[in-house]
């Protein structure tokens, strides 16, 4: 190895980039940069009970025609998914997930995956998809040397090879002994494979490692065997498992299935059965929802559940509280419903000792004091029926800034509140007048940050429809939906005055969706926001994504030295690109843009480990995330 890795240092020429040299030896890595799926890369829809996979079933054999479907079985590996690309046979690519269309270059990193093959056994043009995980006993020997060092611990395999898979210092994924397992081959017809089971021996054929556990079933009651037999043997297998994954076999039914906006229909993910914890409730509290909806959250006694401290369970509404006569004080039984939302679903009654208290629903908001009720007798929800409730319009405008809506950068919850409270926010659209006087009179908002603000919020402007749509907050419609109806509906002058029977021919979108869209579009008060949007030009025309013209969105800058151009001029430019800036470092910052004669802060980030990025380097950066090729 030794004089392998000399010759190739002489005549870096003929070094290979198969060569075993590749996985050892290390790099630093600058960071990653963004790649762009050819395919969509799907995620997979979850089921949780074997009634769910007798529906999963049915639905199947009635879009084939089918009477018994053959499945293939694979254990669902609780890691993080990858995509691979071979040219000639070698390891051209690997990329993260990320949103299912842009993900990561991680291609010096997965190298150091021993499974995976840096030459295929053929010399193939091919994209696999699987899963990069991280071994219990792995984890543990991680776990432990990061407690001798005195370093924060992974809570579970599949954190720790995310983290691992995103580490700069190549040598450190070595020494974790990542692992792997495909499971999707891209175009198996170029193959002739007809079916996944072919497929996944194809995989094995040319390098790839793939599950041993998968198994081929003939119809429901088989796979309801192979769902009983991987959860009685889950505790036994090295690996994180959260479940199986079942398919369709047969490619061509696949094909014929087809996807829906976000999963294939030819698929179901069947999650075990959530872990369980007990615990004491120490307190209730109410949030209050857009649409006014009073949901009551339990304080718990802190338990781990999972891998993670659960101190917080959803108590869903009222009905629920009285139909399992939770009380506080009570010791309960809480679980992770699809390892997302902890919620409490039992009470152990032997636990109690006559001082547990009943928990009533509210008489009056717990924020305005406006009185509550059901909207209809069906309603199970109590609402705030204050329509000035400010609880109500927070939620709202927290909906209409977040991420997946208009992205605005720096109007979070805390600002939101004063903003209502001083009487600036009065609608969704008046975001659009704020000014930086405005603004700038609250307490601790600086000219600066105001003046940061406004760009963020001229920025949003041009977001994207779909995102205007998830926005507006209209009850049942989330991205998804929104994606769907920006397709048919491309401005919201047109969205305006979309009838039910429009709004049912699309296909994803059923009568209830359809109902609550028309309802939420004729009230008085969207009519009045729409407009207000409107003139200020949002949702006026359809705009593509336009991600692309900001290459730096999500990074954190700071800086310090004397740059080539004025600041000023580097925060505009950085801002325009959608970066972030900060005067501060912290284990946030993204970036330190190093000019001449730095200051203290290019040894704090040294110290702290923020990447460090020259002029030159920068100028690098933003080119390559702006052609985020595939
Ligand atoms: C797994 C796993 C995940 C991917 C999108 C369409 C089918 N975590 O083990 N996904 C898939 O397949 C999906 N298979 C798996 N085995």
């Amino acid at each position: 190895m030794k004089e392998l890795m000399e010759l190739e240092k002489a005549y870096p020429k003929l070094a290979s980039p198969t060569s075993p040299t590749q996985r050892v030896g290390y790099k630093i890595l600058k960071g990653f940069r963004s790649v762009k799926h050819p395919f969509f890369m799907y995620s997979l829809d979850n089921s949780y009970s074997m009634d769910d996979m007798a529906e999963f079933d049915k639905r199947v054999r009635k879009l084939t025609g089918l009477t018994s479907v053959k499945y293939m079985c694979e254990m669902k590996i609780d890691g993080l998914s990858i995509r691979l690309k071979y040219e000639d046979g070698k390891l051209a690519l690997a990329a993260t997930r990320g949103d299912g269309k842009v993900g990561e270059d991680v291609t010096e990193n997965i190298k150091r995956v021993r499974s995976i093959p840096l030459l295929l056994q053929k010399n193939l043009n091919v994209e696999i998809r699987g899963e990069i995980y991280m071994s219990y006993t792995e984890f543990r020997k991680l776990n432990l040397l990061r407690q001798q060092n005195g370093l924060a611990l992974f809570a579970n395999p599949r954190n720790a090879a995310a983290g691992t898979i995103r580490q700069l210092d190549t040598s450190e994924v070595s020494k974790r002994h990542l692992n792997s397992f495909m499971y999707t081959l891209i175009s198996p017809e170029k193959y002739d494979l007809k079916t996944q089971y072919e497929a996944l021996k194809y995989m094995r054929k040319i390098g790839l490692k793939t599950n041993e556990s998968s198994k081929l079933v003939h119809d429901l009651e088989e796979m309801k065997e192979y769902l009983d037999w991987a959860q009685k043997h889950r505790k036994e297998i090295d690996y994180p498992i959260d479940g199986v994954v079942v398919k369709v076999n047969d490619f061509s039914y696949q094909s014929s299935l087809g996807f829906t906006a976000k999963y294939p229909r030819w698929a179901m993910a069947y999650k075990f059965p959530a872990e369980q914890a007990r615990t004491l409730i120490k307190d209730v509290t109410i949030q209050v929802g857009r649409s006014g909806t009073l949901t009551p959250v339990a304080m718990l006694e802190p338990v781990k559940l999972a891998g993670t401290m659960v101190k917080r369970a959803s108590l869903h509404n009222f009905d629920y509280i009285q139909k399992r006569d939770i009380r506080i004080g009570d010791v309960v039984l809480v679980e992770k419903a699809g390892e997302i939302i902890p919620q409490v679903i039992k009470v152990i009654k032997e636990e109690r000792t006559g001082s547990e208290r009943k928990i009533e629903p509210p008489k009056s908001c717990p924020i305005c004091g406006g009185p509550t009720g059901k909207m209809n007798e069906k309603d199970v929800a109590i609402r705030c029926l204050n329509p000035y409730c400010p609880a109500k319009l927070e939620a709202r405008i927290e909906n209409f800034s977040s991420r997946k809506a208009m992205n605005i950068r720096g109007l979070g919850k805390s600002l939101i509140k004063k903003l209502v409270k001083n009487g600036l926010l009065k609608d969704l659209a008046d975001v659009y007048e704020l000014g930086v006087e405005k603004i700038s009179k609250l307490e601790k908002m600086g000219e600066k940050s105001s003046k940061n603000l406004i760009k963020e919020i001229e920025r949003s402007e041009s977001a994207p429809f779909y995102k205007v749509i998830t926005a507006l907050g209209i009850p049942m419609v989330g991205e998804g939906t929104a994606r769907l109806l920006s397709n048919e509906f491309p401005t919201l002058e047109r969205l305006k005055c979309a009838r039910k029977e429009e709004l049912m021919k699309i296909n994803g979108i059923g009568e209830k969706v359809a109902d609550s869209i028309v309802e939420f579009l004729s009230l008085e008060q969207t009519q009045k926001t729409v407009e207000k949007l409107t003139s200020h030009g949002v949702g006026t025309r359809q705009t593509e994504s336009h991600e692309d013209d900001t290459p730096l969105k999500d990074l954190k800058f700071v800086i310090t030295g004397t740059l080539s151009i004025p600041r000023i001029e580097m925060k505009e430019y950085l801002l325009k690109l959608g970066a972030s800036i900060s005067s501060t470092l912290s284990s946030k910052t993204d970036y330190l843009i190093v000019g001449e004669n730095p200051g203290s802060k290019l040894e704090k980030a040294k110290k702290i480990g923020v990447k460090l990025i020259n002029e030159e380097e920068l100028k690098n950066l933003v080119n390559q995330l702006s052609k985020t090729s595939s």
